[in-house]
């Protein structure tokens, strides 16, 4: 191996730490593209290695994320790429829980469509083989939490902090053998309704979200798994979280999936 690659290698180890350290301590970073130029591929090897720094640390992989999905994310974070980020099972949390706010930096919430995959999907799928290797569908929250300052980034910055993925939430598992292309979508905080949207904000159609995802994810040497998760991305723009919120997104025909975060004061 030559020097250069040497020393790309423990740049990479380095920048992972840093990721994973702040994700770990829900602390602010600066973005990374501050000090040094990050290619998409540097910062898909740089999410690579923080996320075995958790599966070293015990946390088993649930799945795999979809970012940027829908126009109205894309417009609030200004990123125009679909972004992917892998899932492990800490960052799961039970339907009707509580989180506190002193667990994430400046968390943000999306509703989102989930997938419960029973067959692995090979790189290249028709959206008919992608739906048949998905054994159910159900109403998600994602919270986000992106570890750079005042939650802006480059591209390549968020695909190396895998994506903002903080926790996810999943509502009833639905059965797939009915039409979700375009369910409407309700983001409710303390019962008002703060975000509407539908499933087909979703690239069109969710299922293009798991097709994609089955590509990238096939690329980078992880093919989507039997019993994985995969969460489509958000239909609407995110909202930030406070204190004593209690949140709620209702997918017409799916049901509905929410959380509380716990009273007392933030960090920020
Ligand atoms: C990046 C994550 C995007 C989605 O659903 O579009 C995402 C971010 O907005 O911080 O999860
Ligand atoms: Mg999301």
């Amino acid at each position: 191996m030559s020097a250069q690659n040497e020393s790309t290698k423990l740049d990479i180890q380095k920048l992972a730490t840093i990721v994973d350290d702040a994700a770990m301590q829900h602390r602010e970073i600066s973005k990374l593209t501050t000090s040094m130029e990050l290619s998409f591929e540097d910062a898909y090897t740089i999410q690579a290695a923080s996320i075995a720094k958790r599966l070293a640390r015990g946390e088993t992989r649930i799945g795999v994320k979809m970012g940027f999905t829908s126009r109205a994310k894309m417009i609030q974070m200004g990123c125009s790429d679909v972004v992917w980020g892998r899932l492990t099972s800490s960052m799961l949390v039970e339907d009707g829980a509580i989180v506190d706010m002193k667990d994430y930096v400046h968390p943000r919430v999306e509703p989102e469509i989930a997938f419960l995959l029973k067959h692995d999907l090979a790189a290249r799928v028709t959206p008919m083989a992608a739906l048949a290797a998905v054994e159910a569908i159900a109403p998600a929250l994602e919270i986000i939490d992106s570890r750079y300052e005042k939650f802006k980034f480059t591209v390549p910055d968020v695909v190396a902090d895998n994506t903002s993925s903080a926790s996810l939430i999943i509502g009833p598992w639905c059965r797939p053998d009915q039409p979700f292309d375009n369910l409407g979508m309700v983001l409710d905080f303390d019962g008002r309704p703060v975000q509407i949207g539908s499933s087909a904000a979703i690239l069109g159609h969710p299922l293009r979200s798991l097709v994609s995802a089955a590509r990238l994810s096939a690329e980078a040497g992880e093919p989507l798994r039997a019993g994985w998760i995969v969460m489509a991305g958000g239909a609407t723009a995110a909202e930030p979280l406070r204190p004593g919120l209690s949140v709620r997104n209702t997918v017409q025909n799916l049901g509905s999936v929410g959380f509380t975060v716990s009273e007392g004061t933030s960090k920020e």
